[in-house]
């Protein structure tokens, strides 16, 4: 459990559901999910086969990067570190766009992606997602405020350059650690000690 909250948010009752660009109905039988992009073997898998894979679960809270926190949400999905290694990611690999079936986007660095609890979460509190919460997937990087968790996930990407996602066309930063408070572009956790000091401001 990890039960401490970052820095600027507050624990919520409630989660507050988005869809910027709607909620699609996605066939659960058609569904893909396909990793694409700079990897040695592109893959894809049907819902079933993610299930079947399922092999992380944990307990750990959401952050949105309005503020609100949800604690202790039970996890369950396939880990994307995993998924990542089956396609082998090719040495200019370096950043992973989740692409979704809504036009959603959202980049994280590949070293975000790779880490031991990032996952394709299928399941929130031992039930497969709601529709309206992103079935049949979606990522989870536990340290990643909750606009990287994109809902109606379809494709994983690995790219070799940094590329705006929905939310970073906006100014929302390139990685968005909760912990550095990286929401904003140039807004990292050293940037804002600067600013803080008043540093910035004086131009040095
Ligand atoms: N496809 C899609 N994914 C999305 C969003 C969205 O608008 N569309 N909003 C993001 C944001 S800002 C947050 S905080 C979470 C909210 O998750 P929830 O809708 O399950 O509460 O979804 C993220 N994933
Ligand atoms: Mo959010």
């Amino acid at each position: 459990m990890d039960e401490i909250l970052p820095p600027g948010q507050v624990w919520a009752r409630n989660w507050v559901i988005y869809s910027a660009l709607g909620t699609p109905r996605i066939d659960v039988e058609s569904y893909r999910l396909r990793v694409t992009g700079l990897v040695e073997e592109p893959r894809e898998y049907s819902y079933q086969e993610l299930l079947e894979m399922a092999d992380v679960e944990y307990v750990k809270p959401f952050h949105c990067v309005t503020k609100w926190s949800i604690r202790d949400v039970r996890w369950t999905g396939v880990s994307l570190k995993r998924l990542l290694e089956n396609s082998r990611v090719k040495r200019e690999g370096k950043w992973l766009m989740f692409v979704c079936a809504d036009g959603y986007t959202a980049p994280v660095p590949l070293e975000d992606a790779l880490s031991d609890d990032a996952i394709v979460a299928l399941k929130m509190d031992g039930r497969p997602l709601e529709v309206d919460q992103g079935f049949p997937a979606r990522p989870f990087i536990p340290h990643l405020y909750g606009w990287k968790s994109a809902k109606w996930l379809v494709k994983m990407e690995v790219l070799p350059t940094y590329v705006d996602g929905y939310w970073e066309m906006y100014g929302y930063h390139e990685r968005g650690n909760v912990w550095g408070e990286e929401r904003f572009k140039g807004m990292g956790f050293r940037h804002a000690l600067r600013k803080a000091a008043g540093i910035i401001q004086r131009g040095i």
